[in-house]
């Protein structure tokens, strides 16, 4: 098998670019050991690091994409406190390398050093930049921004500089390129990392001694793309294949994935999916932070012990931890199943097997609609229970101070100032040719849908500074969409009609399709909340799906400063 694979190699790989594969993104090879990201702490307040963002062309033409720091770890976790100094000095290295041939560049990517990139805004394949997803920091060139920060290949290195909040919730976010129109092929081949916000043992006292460890679980093109399915598999019905070229959602939760997922970059292909391995003492409790950062696959992640699901006791979502609420702070939230849409996370307990038992880390189909991709089920990684497993990287403090009471008031307990309506929709430029290509809109009701604009000064929505708004999200598509805002948090308090008044906040949610027939939409009612003086500036929302984003799906909104107290009395006069 090996042999073949590089027999392949050979034959393909005389271009000078693919030979530079080889060093460039090393990944592991399927049924690896499942080895952390290196972490990268700070110290003394301030975590500073270089991080060189590369990619390289493999021999069937898919181009990988990793982040390196200065010792060469690839995708390090960046581990900071609330209150810390982050600087980050970007190098872009990408290269021109194509599927096969050399992306044609469009003529402004050659522009090189003479942008400035704080204001060029050129996104072209070979730009990039950072988000850091989740994080309430400003939206500002070398902090936050993406709509104009764009740093290209031969740039001096760019810095990033912020404070972590000192009110950041303590959890799993994580950092990622957003060049408008190319982030899912920066995506897709695995620029992507952790960084965590210490301290959730502070939070939730079930937490506390754990050893913990970061899965992150990417998506990336079929190695396989054109092996028929496993014999262990249902027959299933021929295989749609959508104008992406992606396998179209069967609705059986079987056959050949839109994409293959990894997880810690050890690939898990299609259609045997090799499990990776995860070595745990036998019944040790381990906090595990989760990262959906595929670029278009959402998960449904189970451990399953003899085919039966386990408890998951879960600690936070996207960053934050449970029961922000009530006075139920230091319980756990059992699941036996976690749903993931691309960007979001979860961070939960798990219980190691007994020795010698059969237990897998798996994700369950996830019904994408008619319109969607094929999520089928599948493993991702085998759990073996072990006395002399290795220790994880970290381990969390055993004796925590309990993070003090939130400074402001219960997000569900503010009235907001309106409430804005906005759906996403998608449509085929030839109505008459369902192979045509599709617009995706996310658009404020009432407005004409448009294609999203990056170098559209016009803000989409305006808001204030200091209030809270409700924003009820419709799908008027027939796949699913997920809704995510930079620079902020929102409450889930309504999903699907069914109210719900969650007690943690999120930053990404699954927005479900419609199916043709009801009279309603389905909808997703969120609070959103502007309170924070760091949301004052212009940034977007999009869908999460970052085929989606690249293709139109978002909108920008310009969060205004409140008004100085001095024109707040003139204007109640
Ligand atoms: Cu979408």
């Amino acid at each position: 098998m090996k042999i073949s694979v590089w027999a392949t190699v050979v034959v393909l790989c005389l271009a000078p670019w693919c030979v530079r594969a080889e060093s460039v993104c090393p990944r592991p090879e399927p049924g690896s050991m499942v080895e952390e990201p290196e972490d990268l702490r700070s110290q003394n307040g301030v975590l500073e690091a270089q991080l060189t963002a590369s990619n390289a062309a493999q021999a069937n033409g898919a181009i990988r994409y990793c982040y390196t720091d200065a010792a060469g770890h690839e995708s390090p976790n960046l581990r900071v406190h609330p209150g810390d100094l982050v600087i980050l000095h970007l190098t872009n290295a990408l290269t021109e390398v194509g599927r096969g041939s050399t992306v044609p560049m469009p003529a402004h990517a050659h522009a090189h050093s003479a942008a400035n990139p704080c204001t060029s805004g050129i996104m072209s394949p070979v730009s990039t930049n950072l988000h850091f997803h989740g994080l309430t920091i400003p939206p500002v060139c070398h902090q936050d921004d993406v709509m104009k920060t764009s740093v290209q290949p031969g740039d001096a290195p760019f810095e990033y500089r912020f404070k972590v909040p000192e009110n950041e919730p303590p959890g799993l976010y994580w950092y990622h390129p957003h060049i408008h129109g190319f982030s899912k092929e920066q995506l897709l081949g695995g620029a992507s990392g952790a960084l965590i916000v210490e301290g959730i043992e502070r939070a939730k006292k079930a937490a506390a001694g754990l050893p913990e460890r970061v899965l992150i679980i990417r998506d990336q093109d079929l190695v396989n793309p054109n092996a028929p399915p496993a014999k262990s598999e249902p027959v299933v019905p021929k295989f749609m294949i959508d104008r992406d070229g992606d396998a179209a959602n069967n609705g059986t939760g079987f056959g050949k994935p839109a994409k293959d997922l990894s997880i810690n970059y050890v690939p898990v292909p299609y259609p045997d999916y090799p499990p990776a391995t995860i070595k745990m003492r036998p019944g040790e409790k381990q906090l595990w932070r989760v990262l959906n950062a595929s670029a278009i696959t959402y998960l449904n992640l189970s451990v399953l012990f003899n085919r039966s699901p386990q408890p998951l006791g879960l600690v936070a979502m996207d960053g934050v931890p449970m029961n922000q609420n009530d006075s139920l702070k230091d319980s756990v939230d059992t699941q036996t199943h976690i749903g993931l849409p691309p960007g979001a996370r979860a961070e939960f307990i798990v219980t190691g097997p007994a020795a010698g038992e059969n237990a897998l880390l798996v994700t369950r189909t996830v019904d994408t609609g008619p319109g969607g991709e094929n999520d089928p089920n599948r493993m991702l990684a085998k759990i073996v229970a072990s006395e002399n497993a290795p220790e994880t990287r970290s381990r969390l403090e055993s004796s925590p101070e309990p993070l003090p009471p939130a400074s402001e008031a219960w997000l569900g307990a503010v009235l907001p100032v309106r409430v804005r309506h906005l759906y996403f929709s998608e449509k085929l430029i030839d109505p008459n040719d369902p192979t045509s290509a599709v617009e995706f809109y996310l658009t404020v009701d009432g407005e004409e849908p448009r294609m999203f604009d990056m170098s559209s000064d016009i803000p989409n929505i305006v808001a204030q500074q200091g209030t809270v708004e409700d924003w009820i999200i419709e799908n008027r598509s027939r796949e699913l969409h997920a809704f995510h805002i930079h620079q902020l948090h929102f409450l889930l308090l309504d999903y699907m009609g069914k109210q719900l008044n969650e007690d943690f906040l999120r930053d990404t949610v699954n927005v479900p399709y419609y199916d043709g027939r009801s009279l309603a939409y389905p909808s997703v009612h969120l609070r959103m909340d502007f309170r924070d003086p760091n949301t004052v500036g212009t940034f977007v929302y999009h869908c999460h799906l970052l085929e989606h984003e690249d293709k139109g799906m978002m909108g920008s909104i310009q969060v205004k400063p409140a008004p100085a107290p001095s024109e707040h009395v003139a204007s109640s006069r």
